[in-house]
Order: C-alpha cells, then structure tokens, then sequence
C-alpha cells in the first residue's frame, strides 16, 4: 500500500476524531481544501466514514487558525520568530525549575496528539525535567479502563479485534452511544446483527440511539453497573456457567469477588433492586449472557466517566474471566477508546501514572527506561493526574503549564475553577492549531502553532490495537510546526541536545519502537520491535498494523485465550468491587442528576466540526434533555428555555423532553463553549469527584437542579462574517452555508433591533416591522445577494431558519424570492426543516413528506432522498418519524422530536 497515487494526488491517511480509526483517502484541490472519502482498504472502516469523517473536508480553511508564534506582551499578543518563542519558553521553564523545582512544572497533553509528539513530550519531562506531572485529557477519558485493565490483567492490554464484533452472537454495550460515537464500528456491529442474527444489549440510563435496535434495552440508575455485573457473576456460578478450569489455572482471587459478588447482588432480585431494572429483564439479559458464548462487552464513558469506574470495569472483566470468555473469537471485554490516540498515548506513558511503553515506576522499570534514554533526570514516582493537576495549580504549587492538544477551560470538570486557575500560572504555554479557544482566550502567555490534521505526520493507535499512519497532504499553515518537533526544540534549549535531536516523525517512531522492545522477552504486553528499524520509506508508506508486532516472533492478533497475564505469576486478578454509589448528595435544592455526553455530528469543543455547516444543521442549539414527568414537576416547556444549576455553575439551555429521558436524570451535551454560545459551557457544572483507582472524574451524575427560564424574543441572524451581537442575549453560532448563523433569544427592547441591524448592513436593506405583533424582519443585500438577514419575534412567531438558510446560501434571490423571503416561506412553501441526516443535508420536514407520501421504510426513503444511505447513523431517528407520521398524512406535518 503507499501513501500516494500520482495520478489522483491522493494521500492515505486516517480520520482525526474517533478511536474506531477509520482510513481516509484525501485528494488536496489545490486551494488549501480537499475532497475526502473512506479508504476501501483500510481495515478498521473498509470505506465507510461516518458524517463526522465525511465532512472532515469542511474543516480545513485558515480562518481561525494560529499562523505564528505569539507572545504577550503589555499590549496583547505579538507575533515573534520561532527562536524566540522557544527561547523564552525554555528560558522560563529552567528559572522556574531552578527556583521551585521540578514539580513546579507541568504538561496537560492530549489523545489527538500523535504518537510521535506524545513520545516526545513524555520523555522530555518524565526522562529529563525529572518530574511526571504529565497528565493528559485521557485521564478524562480512558483512565479508568486503564487502571480497570491492569488490575485485572497487570497490563493495559485490550484482548480483542474488530473481528471478535464481526464474529460475536451478543454484543453488551455499557455506557456506550456507539450508534453516536463509534459511528462506523456500530454499523459494523449493525451488519453482524442482520446478517448473522447478533443480539444487541444496551445498558444506559438513556434510551439513546444505541438502543433503538436493541433486543433488550437495561435503563438501569445511574452508578449501578457494578451491582448489575455482580449480579450475573453470581447468576454464571449459581447456574453451572463458569470455566473452572480456566479460573483455576490462569487467574486468583476469585472466592473472594464471588463473594463480594453475592453480597451486592446475590440473586436477580437483588440485581433489580440495586439497579432499579425489573427482575425480568435482568433475568433474561443473564440468561442471554449464559447461554451464549460469543459475547462481547463493549464499554465507554458510562463506565469510565465515573466515581467508581474502576470498579465497575472490573466487575465486567470479573464474568469474562470467570467464563473464559476472553481472547478468542468473537468473545471478550472491549473497551472503546475515545480518541483518535488514545491508545498511542498510554502506548507512550502519558498519563502521570505511567512512565513509557506500558512500564510503571517500580524500580526495575524505571531503571530500565533510564538507561534506554540516557536520562539524566528520570521522574522516579508518578505525577499528578488531571484533576489534582489543576488543583496543584490553583493551589501556585505548579507555577508553568504547557498544555497540547486539548480545551481544559471546557473540558475538565468545575471548568470556572479550571480558569481561575490558569490565570494564576506565571507561565502558560498553548501549542494549538486555533487562534481562539476559551483555553487560549483565559491568558496564554505563549502561543505555539502547531500543524494541524492534513498537514502533521506520524501514527495514531485505534480501539483495536491496529496503529495507522496519519499523512501529510497539505502545506503546514502558516509557520505551524509538529508537536514533536516544538518539543524538541524546546528539550535542546533545556540543555538536552543529543537525547532530542530528531529530524523526522519516524526518528521518534523508531526510538519509541525499540523501547517498547527493549529487555521486553514477552515480559510486556506493548512490543513493537519488529517495526524498530523501519526506514524513512517504509514509515512513509507503512500499512495498517496491529500490536504486539514483536521482532523475530510471530504476533497473535489477541490476547488471555490461555492466561499469560502480565503479573508477576502471570494470573489474572478478580477484583471485588465496592458498593456502588454516586459521589454527591442529591437534595432538595438540587434534587436531580445531570449526565454530559456527545451528540452525531458534533466532536469536543467544535473547533473542528463547528466550522461545517453540514454538522451543525443536526442540533444546532445548546440542550437539555429531560423526562416529561419532570418536565411538568419543574414547569418546562418543550423548546422552551430553561437554567440548569449545580454546586459549581449555570447554564441556560433550550429544553428537549423527551420519553428517552429517565426521571430525576438531565442530560446535556459537552461541546458548546464561550466562543460560540453564552450560556452552553457545560463542564462549568460538573462536579470534579474523581475515582480511586484511576483518578477519573465522574462526569455524568452531578446533583443539579432546573427551572424554567423565559426570554419574551427569539430568533436569528444569518452573515457572510462574524457580527457583535447586542449585549445581554442568550446566544449560539453556528457555521451555515455561505457564512454565521445565530440563533438567539433576547429579553430586551423590539426596538434594539433596526438599529443593531443599520450598523451591520447594507445601504440595500428591506425590512418589516410588526410592534404590535413583536415581530422585525430584515435583510440587507448586495446587488441580489442577502448579506445580512435578521429575524426578531415571540417564540410562536420567530420563523424558520432551516427556510431562510437555503435563501442566504445562494449566490442570487430573483424578484419572488426576495418578495418571499421575509415571510419566512420559500417559494414552493417548503423548507425541509432541521437537518436530519448530515451526509446528504435532508431535512426532517422533507423526510416527513416522504413518509406520508407512502415511503414507510428507511430504505424506501433512503431511495428516494438518499437520507441514510451514506453512514447510516441517522437510521434511528428516521425510524422514530416513521412511527410518528400517519400514513397518508397531510403533506405539513410537524413532528416533535
Ligand atoms: N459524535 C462524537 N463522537 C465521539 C466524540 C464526540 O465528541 N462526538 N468523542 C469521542 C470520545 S473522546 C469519546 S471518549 C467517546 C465517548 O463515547 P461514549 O462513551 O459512547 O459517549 P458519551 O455520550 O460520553 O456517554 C455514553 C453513555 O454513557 C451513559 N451513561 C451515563 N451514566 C451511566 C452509568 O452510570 N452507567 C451506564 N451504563 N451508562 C451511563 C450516557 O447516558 C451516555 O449515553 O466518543 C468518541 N466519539
Ligand atoms: N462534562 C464532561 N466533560 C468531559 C467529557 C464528558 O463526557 N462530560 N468527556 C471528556 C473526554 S472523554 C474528553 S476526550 C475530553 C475532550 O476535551 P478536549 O480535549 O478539551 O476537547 P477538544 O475540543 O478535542 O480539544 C482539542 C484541542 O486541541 C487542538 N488540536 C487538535 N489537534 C491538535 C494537534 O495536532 N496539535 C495541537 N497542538 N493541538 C491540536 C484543537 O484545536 C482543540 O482546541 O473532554 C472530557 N470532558
Ligand atoms: S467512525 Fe467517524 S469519527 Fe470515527 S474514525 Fe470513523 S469516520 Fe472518523
Ligand atoms: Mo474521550
């Protein structure tokens, strides 16, 4: 395979978000952007992309993107020369550490770093600086199965293959929105389903539309996951289903979890009361378990993102080991990775609890890796993990941070905190591909431009083990550089020129590879060696490849079949795990609990997908999902507005009812953050209770509570640029075709309004004005083009963007259009309504009409429209108007969703 047709220009690369890791193919226009489609033989997607992955062409323009280093100074940021930056960013880390030692510095990397920058960063801090404050947003993300994997199995090894879900008759998902999160993998997994009659269970407190195929849905309370594994632990015992033989000989500690097993969850009964699930339910997801030995237990942030999440890892792993149901075809636990690199960094050692090559800081190990490196500093005890990072840092105990790669003012929990913190620190580095985010926007004191996806080289190691190339099929923006080559360059001015004196992305890969090798002998899970001494070529155009790829010994794709854990008597571990329960007491004032999670076709904190009007359309405001029964008891509307608050912060968000809800839980996404809304930063809410084990923050069940907010206006306004809105307003942007779109809701005087748009307008304006009704409706043009668009009214009356959208992206309104415009109807009085699927930009008022139009199936519809036709994860929401809409019923219809 190589990287490059000559013929198309076309590069081989992989998708930037998600940890299924999908291949690409990407053929630069030669205008800075690129058309991009799956690669056909990659194996993780064999050409499938996801919405998110299709639109990965929407990203790439320049026009927020961090050009040059910059460092502040009394007037604000100032562009200056490489060597500057790198100078004062050295020279400063060396006073500080002087002054307040080593631990007076830290680094806060990220799962989208690639692994060669990763590497780097690790070793620079942990091998020379001498500390291991180096944590990175995984610790947010994967720590927990981390820490789950290596009590269980002394190694962070994930057993399987994407094969096992191929190949599996039951697939568990616990705390998992696959069908959201893990597009690809899930159609994957749907396809098992229809062809080979898989079963699908889905274990969330959210009927999310992961459970819309499931053959049995477990809505259990929040927390309780632990009690439900507990629970069919002792149903396999009780029921004769264990492997005796393989719990004898490969694994220890069993009598005591089963014990602790019996007391959390002695018997379905139990289970069901500890859950809230009924004991029907339990019983037959028990006896699907037993009865079936081709499971897989795929697990995501549900079970990470969590007080006890270790724990409830384990509790998991405890009935595939007591089953042997591990590390054999289509049967094991499967820990979803969220990132692109979530797994290449803890490949690499960073997070602080690590040090490098899936070693640890005993001794041995970190003697070992000294010598490897030729450290002259080696860290010898774990740093601090994020949380606590922050916290040191609110504290002044760690003076200098560099962060890379990741949003921490949005994305770490109590985020107000986190930004009080950040402002304390007396030196703090961004290496960033955007020149605006509310990290950077806090106060970095230096900003390094680092390149960005299209424009970086190195690898990236998905769910399953299988570590791909990301290429280069860009020019670097600006003066950007790689991460790796900023760290280095930052390591040499620290003094440490021969240990970081890499010249290319495969230098660091094959450093990294030789360690992972290094007086290994089948002692580590994590050995690369065979890839150690590829040559700049073969980097260049490696395929795909799955670890272990050990030098001289031939890889087995899995892991356990037959024990071979990775303790020191190579057993597995059972661990007991402890009464689960939330951390933070509901009360009266703040009676329920808010879960944080994704939606489709958003990722993090939007810097990327934000800037694709495709992906915004689907949902493009601010939510709050909530259960109609509390949706009465608290007085909220559908639609309406309400304010979500907790011990920590506030947020106004539109309000979502919905049945998928269950009571006394809210549900609120994470990507909204103060550069595009004013009220939407959700991780200023949650709570920063972190997990024993691990130290991961439990960001799915803090104690909140919710009312009704009233905003007497609402609507929007559609530009070819960013425009200064009127103070005082509830806002969100969003990127729409042929400029912004804002929706808003306002409080104030109708009468703000011709005047705000006078300012941002043509000479050319029409507009029309209703005091009376509440309503003003403008729109400016140049020649017969909207250049401006505003849409004031009462929330009955606000008009329909998704119809004013299609008008404002077309290059020239003729005379009826114009006319029609302000009436908020298009000219054959449809608008196709909000975006239901993302890769073909249908709407659901367009969907809808095909369903009363006698197109009853999604395949029916996907012929007629091509909505779902592409990744297929707008399939359930289709289903779900399906449902909704009469046959034969009238052409208009409105759906709620
Ligand atoms: N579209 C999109 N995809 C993404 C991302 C993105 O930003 N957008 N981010 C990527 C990243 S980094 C990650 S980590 C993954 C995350 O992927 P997921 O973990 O699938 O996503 P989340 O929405 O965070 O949470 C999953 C589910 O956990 C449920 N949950 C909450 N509490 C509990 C509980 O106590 N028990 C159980 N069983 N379930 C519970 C929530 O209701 C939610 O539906 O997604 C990756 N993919
Ligand atoms: N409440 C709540 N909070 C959560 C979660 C949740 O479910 N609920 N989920 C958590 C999880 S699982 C995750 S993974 C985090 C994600 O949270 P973050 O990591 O904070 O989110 P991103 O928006 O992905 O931030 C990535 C940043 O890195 C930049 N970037 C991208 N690529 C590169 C690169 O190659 N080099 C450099 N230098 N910069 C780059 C982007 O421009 C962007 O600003 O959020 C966590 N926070
Ligand atoms: S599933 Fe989507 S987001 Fe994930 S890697 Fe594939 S294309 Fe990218
Ligand atoms: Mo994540």
């Amino acid at each position: 395979m190589t990287n490059v047709d000559p013929k198309l220009r076309t590069v081989r690369t992989a998708c930037p978000y998600c940890g299924v890791g999908c291949g690409v193919l990407a053929t630069p226009d030669g205008n800075g952007g690129a058309a991009v489609s799956g690669d056909p033989v990659h194996p993780a997607n064999l050409g499938r992309l996801c919405s998110k992955g299709s639109a990965l062409g929407e990203t790439l323009g320049l026009d927020n993107r961090l050009l040059h280093p910059m460092i502040r100074c009394k007037g604000g940021m100032e562009r200056v020369a490489w060597s500057d930056a790198l100078d004062h960013v050295a020279s400063r880390m060396k006073h500080i550490v002087a002054r307040d030692g080593e631990d007076a510095v830290a680094f806060y990397l990220s799962g989208q770093m690639l692994t060669e920058d990763y590497y780097v960063a690790n070793k620079l801090m942990k091998g020379f600086l001498g500390s291991a404050n180096v944590d990175t947003n995984s610790r947010l993300c994967m720590a927990s199965s981390v820490a789950g994997h290596r009590r269980g199995f002394g190694a962070d090894t994930v057993p399987g293959t994407y094969e096992d879900l191929d190949q599996a008759d039951l697939l568990v998902f616990v705390g998992s929105n696959a069908a959201w999160c893990h597009p690809v993998l899930y159609q994957r997994m749907l396809a098992n389903k229809q062809g080979r009659g898989a079963k699908f269970v889905v274990v969330d407190p959210r009927r999310t539309d992961t459970a819309e195929e499931a053959d049995l849905f477990l809505g259990l309370k929040p927390g309780t996951d632990a009690a439900l594994f507990s629970g069919l632990l002792v149903h396999l015992a009780d029921a004769g289903a264990l492997d005796r033989d393989y719990i004898a000989r490969h694994t220890l500690g069993f009598d005591d979890a089963l014990a602790r097993a019996r007391s959390l969850a002695g018997s379905a009964s139990a289970t069901a009361l500890a859950t809230g699930l009924s004991e029907a339910d339990v019983a037959a997801f028990f006896k699907l378990f037993r009865d079936t030995s081709k499971v897989v237990t795929l697990y995501s942030q549900g079970v990470n993102q969590s007080a006890q999440g270790t724990d409830k890892v384990n509790a998991i792993l405890n009935c595939h080991l007591a089953s042997a149901r591990i590390g054999k075809p289509g049967m094991g636990p499967f820990s979803l990775t969220g990132q692109p690199n979530a797994m290449g960094g803890r490949e690499v050692g960073g997070l602080a609890n690590q040090l490098a090559a899936h070693m640890g800081f005993t001794p041995p190990d970190t003697d070992r890796v000294r010598r490897f490196w030729k450290a002259s500093n080696i860290a010898t005890h774990e740093g601090l993990k994020a949380v606590q990072m922050f916290e040191a840092i609110a504290r002044g105990r760690i003076k200098a941070l560099w962060v890379i790669g990741t949003n921490p003012a949005v994305s770490l929990p109590d985020a107000d905190l986190v930004r009080a913190a950040l402002k304390k620190l007396e030196l703090f580095v961004v290496s960033e591909n955007v020149r605006s985010n509310d990290t950077v926007d806090v106060g970095a004191h230096v900003l390094l431009p680092a390149q960005a996806w299209g424009e970086k080289s190195g690898t990236v190691t998905n769910s399953e083990r299988r570590i791909s190339r990301q290429r280069a099929f860009l020019p670097p923006a600006g003066e950007a550089m790689p991460d790796w080559w900023i760290l280095s360059e930052v390591g040499k001015r620290l003094g440490f020129a021969s240990a970081f004196n890499y010249n290319s992305a495969a230098d660091v890969f094959r450093e990294h590879a030789a360690l992972s090798a290094f007086e290994n002998d089948g002692s580590r899970d994590f050995d690369i060696g065979a890839l150690a001494t590829l040559s700049d070529d073969e980097y260049d155009t490696m395929a795909p490849v799955q670890w272990p790829a050990p030098a001289g010994r031939p890889p087995s794709p899995r892991f356990f079949a037959d024990g071979a854990f990775y303790t020191n008597d190579r057993k597995a571990r059972f661990v007991a795990p402890e009464v689960p329960a939330l951390r933070g007491e509901t009360t009266a004032a703040r009676p329920l609990r808010l879960n944080t999670g994704r939606i489709r076709d958003q990722w993090h904190t939007m810097t990327r997908t934000g800037l694709s009007p495709r992906l915004g359309a689907h949902l493009p405001e601010p939510f709050v999902e909530v259960n109609p029964d509390d949706a009465l008891r608290y007085g909220l509307m559908h639609d309406g507005f309400a304010k979500v608050a907790t011990e920590h912060g506030q947020c106004i968000l539109k309000v979502v009812v919905s049945e998928r809800q269950q009571r006394g839980m809210l549900f609120a996404p994470i990507h909204w953050n103060a550069t595009n809304a004013s009220h939407g930063r959700v991780g200023a809410l949650v709570a920063s209770h972190t997990d024993p084990f691990s130290g991961q923050p439990e960001a799915k069940a803090t104690p909140a509570a919710i009312s009704p907010y009233e905003y007497v206006f609402r609507g929007f306004i559609l530009a070819r640029h960013e425009v200064p809105l009127p103070s005082n307003l509830w806002w969100v942007r969003a990127t729409v075709p042929g400029g912004f779109g804002y929706l808003f809701a306002d409080n104030g005087d109708l009468s703000r309004w011709p005047a705000w748009l006078k300012a941002h307008a043509t000479e050319d304006v029409a507009d029309y004005m209703d005091v009376g009704g509440g309503v003003y409706r403008a729109a400016s043009f140049t020649d017969d083009r909207i250049e401006t668009c505003l849409f004031v009214g009462p929330g009955h009356d606000a008009g329909d963007w998704n119809v004013v959208k299609t008008m404002f992206a077309a290059d020239r309104l003729d005379e009826e259009q114009r006319r029609m415009l302000l009436s908020g109807r298009a000219a054959d009085g449809t608008g196709g309504g909000p975006i239901v699927c993302a890769c073909f930009g249908v709407g659901r008022d367009t969907i809808c009409e095909a369903i009363a139009a006698g197109a009853r199936t999604p395949a029916a519809i996907g012929a007629q429209l091509k909505a779902g036709t592409n990744c297929g994860s707008c399939i359930p929401e289709m289903k779900r108007l399906i449902a909704q809409v009469p046959p034969q019923a009238e052409a208009s219809v409105r759906v709620a969703s």
